[in-house]
C-alpha cells in the first residue's frame, strides 16, 4: 500500500487563492478529472509513466514531453476534452439536466465554475491512489517518496476542491475505476469526499444519487449502481475524450480470478453507436482513436453461436477499417487483447496489421520490418509462466487452448504477433498468493525462452494487489518489495532487460546503463530493497554476465522449453472445436472436414 507523504503543496490551507466568484454563480454541477487522467498529449505512454513514476521524478516527465501540462479549453473555458468517463457522466446527466447546468473543466479551472449555486462537484478518476497493478510497484522500487506523480495530481486535485469557499454548498461525488482506492484506504476526510459510486453513470441510481446531493440530502458512503446488462443501454461521447477513447466492450469472459472488468457483462457495442462517437471526436478536433476493450477480439463474436475465442474475423476487419479511414483519423492505438486469437487466426492478425499500421503513431525503427517502422501494441496479460498457477488464477487465459499448454500459446502467439509488427506490452503478476520459488522459475524459463526465440514484447511485471470485488480480493501475496524473494527480483530485473534490448545497440547504451543502474543501487536503492535486490540488479546492469552470475550460484538462467507449435495446439482442440477454425490459416487437425455450407460454396466454384 502507498503510505501518503506530506506535502506542503497539497494542504488545502496553502491553497486558499481568492478568486472573482463565477458572474453566473457557478454550474449547478462540475465534473472533473486528475490532470494527469485528462492529458491528450503524447500518446498512451506518457500517462502510464506518470502513473508509475514517484513524484520525485517528475522531472524526467518535464524534460522529456516540456508541454505535457498545456491544455486545451473550449471558449466558454470548459475542457476541450476529458476521459471517456467523465464525459459518459456528463451524457447521463444531460438526460435530467440543463447543458448550462452541468460542466466538464480541468482542475485549475474549477475556480472559474464552482459557485454559490453548485451543489456537486463530482470528480472521475482511474487511479487516485496508485494502489493497482504496476502503479504502485514502480514508485515503490524508487522511492523514499513512494507517491506516484499521478496520485500526487489526484490528491492536488482534491485539495482544491477541499480549498474551495463554497465547499459546505455542494457534495464531492467520485466514480470511476479507482473510487475504490478511495474506500479501501478509508481517505474520505483527508480527500473531502462526501461519496463513492461503484458503477457506471447510465444508472438510474445515479440520477437519483445526484437528485438528492442537489437537495442537499446526506449522501452514503459508498453507492453500488447497477451495470446495463445490454448493449443499447450504454450511452457514447458526443464531445471529444482523452485520447479519443471510445468503448468497443465491456466484460470480457475469460474469468480470471484477479480480473475486475470481468465482473462486468460481456457486451460487444453496436457499431454505429461507435462509429458516431469517433465522428464526434473528429468533430471536435480529434485525431486520435482507440476503442476501450479488455479483449478487442471478442467484438463481433459476443452472444453468437460462435464461442466468443473464435474472433470474427470479417466483422473485425470491418470496423477497424471504417474507423481509420474516418476521414479526420490520423492515428488510431489499440488498448487491450488476449493473446490465443493469435493462434487461433493468424490471417485475422495479418488483415488487421494491413490496416492499422499506416495509422499507428507507435514506431519501433529496431524491430519493426513495416516500412515506416510502425508497430501497434495492446496491452496483453501474460501474468505467469507457470502453468500449476495460471490453472489456479486464470485457467480460461487461453481458451480454446487447454491452460496446460498456457507457455505455448503464449510463444506462438507472440511468434505470429511479432511476424505482423505486433510488439506487445505484456503484465505479468509476481507474488501471487501461494507462488512458490517453482511457480518463479517457470516464468523465468518462459521469459528466457522469449529471448532464445528472438521475440519481442515489452514485460511489466507488477506485484499482486488484490483487487477490490474480485474473487482474489482477500488474498495477500508480497507487500512490500522488500519481501521479493532473489527469484522474484531476478525476473522482474530480467524482464527490464529484455525490454531495453531494442535501445542497447548503440555502443554508449550499455555502458550508460551499466553505471546508471549500480549508481543508483549505491544511492538508494539498496536500502530500500534489501539484500535480494542486490545480484538481480547486477545481472539487470550487464556488469557481470549472465553465465558467470549463474557460475557464482547468484541466478537462476532459464532452462529452454519444449514447446508446441501452431498445428500441435490446433491439434489439441476439442474436435467440437473444429468447426469454428478457419481452413486458410492451415494446420488444420487430421481428419478435419471443412463445415458443409463453406464446403458447397467451394464445390460449387469448381
Ligand atoms: C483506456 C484505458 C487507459 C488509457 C487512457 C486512460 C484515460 N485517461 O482516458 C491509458 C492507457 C492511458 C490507461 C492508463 C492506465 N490505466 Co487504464 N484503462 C483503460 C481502459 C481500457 C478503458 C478506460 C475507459 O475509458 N473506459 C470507458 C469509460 C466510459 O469507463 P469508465 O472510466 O470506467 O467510466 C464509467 C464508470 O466508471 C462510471 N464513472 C466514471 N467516472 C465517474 C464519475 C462519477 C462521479 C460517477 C458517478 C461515475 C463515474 O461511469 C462511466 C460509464 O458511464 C480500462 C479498462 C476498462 N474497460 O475500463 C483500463 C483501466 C481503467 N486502467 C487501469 C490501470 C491499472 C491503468 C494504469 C494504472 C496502468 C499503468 N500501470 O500504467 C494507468 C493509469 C493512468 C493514469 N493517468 O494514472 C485499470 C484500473 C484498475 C483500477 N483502478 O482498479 C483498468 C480497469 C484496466 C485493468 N484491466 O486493470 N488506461
Ligand atoms: S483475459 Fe484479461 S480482461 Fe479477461 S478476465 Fe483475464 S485478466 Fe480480465
Amino acid at each position: 500500500m502507498i503510505t501518503p507523504r506530506k506535502d506542503p503543496s497539497l494542504d488545502p490551507s496553502n491553497l486558499q487563492v481568492t478568486h472573482e466568484p463565477p458572474a453566473d454563480g457557478g454550474r449547478l454541477i462540475v465534473l472533473t478529472a486528475p490532470l494527469t487522467e485528462a492529458i491528450d498529449h503524447a500518446g498512451y505512454f506518457i500517462q502510464m509513466a506518470l502513473a508509475s513514476l514517484p513524484i520525485w521524478m517528475e522531472g524526467v516527465i518535464n524534460r522529456k514531453y516540456p508541454k505535457w501540462r498545456e491544455v486545451e479549453h473550449n471558449s466558454d473555458g470548459s475542457a476541450r476534452y476529458m476521459p471517456a468517463g467523465v464525459r459518459l457522466v456528463e451524457k447521463s446527466l444531460l438526460r435530467e439536466y440543463r447543458s448550462d447546468d452541468v460542466v466538464a473543466c480541468f482542475p485549475d479551472d474549477l475556480h472559474k465554475f464552482v459557485g454559490p449555486r453548485t451543489r456537486v462537484v463530482a470528480v472521475s478518476t482511474h487511479n487516485p491512489l496508485g494502489v493497482t497493478f504496476a502503479a504502485g510497484v514502480y514508485t515503490s522500487i524508487f522511492g523514499s517518496s513512494k507517491m506516484p506523480i499521478n496520485s500526487h495530481y489526484s490528491r492536488l486535485l482534491f485539495s482544491k476542491i477541499k480549498a474551495s469557499p463554497y465547499r459546505d454548498n455542494f457534495k464531492v461525488i467520485v466514480g470511476g475505476s479507482g473510487g475504490w482506492q478511495i474506500i479501501q484506504t478509508n481517505l474520505y476526510e483527508e480527500l473531502s469526499v462526501d461519496c463513492i459510486v461503484e458503477g457506471r453513470s447510465e444508472s438510474t441510481d445515479t440520477l437519483e444519487l445526484f437528485r438528492k446531493a442537489i437537495e442537499g440530502q446526506e449522501l452514503p458512503r459508498v453507492v453500488e449502481v447497477k451495470h446495463p446488462m445490454d448493449r443499447e443501454q450504454i450511452l457514447f461521447p458526443d464531445t471529444r475524450t482523452t485520447f479519443g477513447v471510445v468503448e468497443m466492450t465491456t466484460g470480457c469472459g475469460r474469468r480470471c480470478k484477479f480480473c475486475v472488468p470481468d465482473l462486468n457483462p460481456q457486451i460487444d457495442l453496436p457499431k454505429d453507436k461507435i462509429m458516431d462517437a469517433v465522428r464526434a471526436n473528429v468533430r471536435h478536433g480529434n485525431k486520435q482513436i482507440s476503442l476501450a476493450t479488455e479483449d478487442m477480439f471478442i467484438w463481433g463474436q459476443v452472444h453468437t453461436d460462435t464461442p466468443f475465442y473464435f474472433p470474427n474475423r470479417e466483422a473485425l476487419v470491418d470496423l477497424y477499417s471504417d474507423i481509420v479511414n474516418t476521414p479526420g483519423v490520423e492515428q488510431h492505438v489499440l488498448s487491450h487483447s488476449t493473446i490465443a486469437p493469435a493462434v487461433v487466426d493468424p490471417l485475422l492478425i495479418k488483415q488487421l496489421s494491413d490496416i492499422l499500421l499506416p495509422k499507428s503513431p507507435i514506431h519501433f525503427p529496431l524491430l519493426s520490418s513495416h516500412r515506416q517502422k510502425k508497430a501497434l501494441a495492446p496491452l496483453i496479460g501474460l501474468e505467469t509462466g507457470s502453468v500449476r498457477m495460471a490453472k489456479q488464477i486464470m485457467s480460461s487465459k487461453g481458451v480454446p487452448f487447454s491452460i496446460e499448454d498456457w507457455p505455448s500459446v503464449v510463444l506462438e502467439g507472440l511468434r505470429v504477433l511479432n511476424e505482423n509488427n505486433w510488439f506487445p506490452a505484456m503484465t505479468l503478476i509476481v507474488g501471487n498468493p501461494g507462488e512458490t520459488d517453482e511457480d518463479v522459475m517457470a516464468t523465468i524459463d518462459l521469459v528466457y525462452e522469449m529471448e532464445r526465440r528472438g521475440l519481442f514484447a515489452f514485460l511489466i511485471p507488477s506485484i499482486f494487489t488484490p483487487l477490490h470485488d474480485t474473487r482474489m480480493e482477500k488474498m495477500e501475496g508480497v507487500t512490500q518489495t522488500r519481501q521479493l524473494t532473489p527469484l522474484q527480483w531476478q525476473l522482474m530485473m530480467k524482464c527490464w532487460k529484455m525490454n531495453l534490448r531494442p535501445g542497447q545497440y548503440s555502443w554508449w547504451g550499455p555502458m550508460a546503463w551499466r553505471v546508471g543502474a549500480i549508481g543508483m543501487w549505491l544511492y538508494k536503492l539498496r536500502r530500500l530493497n534489501g539484500p535480494n535486490f542486490t545480484w538481480p540488479l547486477w545481472m539487470f546492469s550487464g556488469a557481470i554476465s549472465e553465465k558467470n552470475l549463474q557460475r557464482m550460484g547468484k541466478i537462476y538462467r532459464g532452462k529452454p522449453l519444449k514447446v508446441k507449435t501452431r498445428a500441435e495446439l490446433i491439434a489439441s482442440l476439442k474436435p467440437k472445436d473444429w468447426q469454428y477454425l478457419r481452413a486458410d490459416n492451415g494446420d488444420m487437425p487430421m481428419g478435419y472436414a471443412p463445415p458443409l455450407a463453406a464446403h458447397a460454396a467451394s464445390l460449387a466454384q469448381m
